[in-house]
């Protein structure tokens, strides 16, 4: 590193609800446990139906239950393909996908102040687009195989080398991410990483897996 180049600041954890959830008042206790073990820059709320369309009633039944407090740690609630929830919802943002509508789309929707987030999958000429339409965010993935999200496609750590050394719009590394794959993800220069099943299904619990990756992220952080 040289001396006229700050070092970048230490990566967060993006984290992502799982697409289906049982019982919103369990989630919500976990979720808090979460929050307390460690640094959370962000939940996205992204519930999906069987149809894997959005799933609006469980998006608001979980918004209601875990806004606040999301909110109370200072962390951003981010709606998943939907800006006119996320307005309705006193959301923090909106998360836009591939197919879902533009950013130019969304941004007319939820206004100058709130936050527009873009899936790139693994093109940077989406992301500059994204970014030139005012994305405050751009996702690249998936990285890893996850069962998460259907029809992903290959994402490699030479695109966020690419993105970090070139743009200043954060980026977002996501799919298939564990506390045992993260590093070198943080290493060629993810913003953030974006996990759902890697802190859910981790086998000590949400809690360790939030206080984990804040430890690779830290230990990974420049000086
Ligand atoms: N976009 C690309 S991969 C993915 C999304 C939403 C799924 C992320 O979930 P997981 O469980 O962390 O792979
Ligand atoms: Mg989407």
């Amino acid at each position: 590193m040289t001396d006229n180049i700050p070092p970048r600041p230490r990566t967060r954890l993006y984290l992502i609800t799982p697409p289906q959830i049982a019982d919103v008042d369990d989630f919500a206790a976990i979720l808090e446990t979460a929050f307390a073990a460690g640094d959370v820059a962000c939940l996205q709320l992204r519930l999906k139906g069987a149809d894997g369309m959005i799933d609006m009633q469980a998006t608001r039944e979980v918004s209601a239950a875990v806004t606040e407090m999301v909110q109370a740690y200072g962390a951003a609630v981010l709606i998943n393909d939907s800006p006119e929830l996320a307005v309705e919802l006193g959301a923090d943002g909106v998360h836009v996908g591939w197919d879902d509508m533009t950013v130019k789309e969304a941004r007319a929707i939820v206004g100058k102040d709130m936050i527009v987030g873009a899936t790139a999958k693994n093109s940077r000429h989406v992301a500059m687009q994204a970014g030139e339409a005012g994305a405050d965010y751009v996702a690249f993935g998936a990285f890893y195989p996850t069962t998460t999200k259907n029809g992903t496609v290959q994402a490699s750590t030479e695109l966020l080398e690419i993105w970090q050394e070139s743009m200043e719009i954060p980026c977002v590394a996501i799919g298939g991410i564990t506390v045992d794959n993260a590093a070198p993800l943080v290493t060629a220069g993810a913003d953030f990483i974006a996990v759902s099943s890697g802190v859910w299904d981790h086998p000590d619990g949400a809690p360790a897996a939030v206080a984990a990756f804040n430890a690779l992220f830290d230990s990974l952080a420049a000086d």
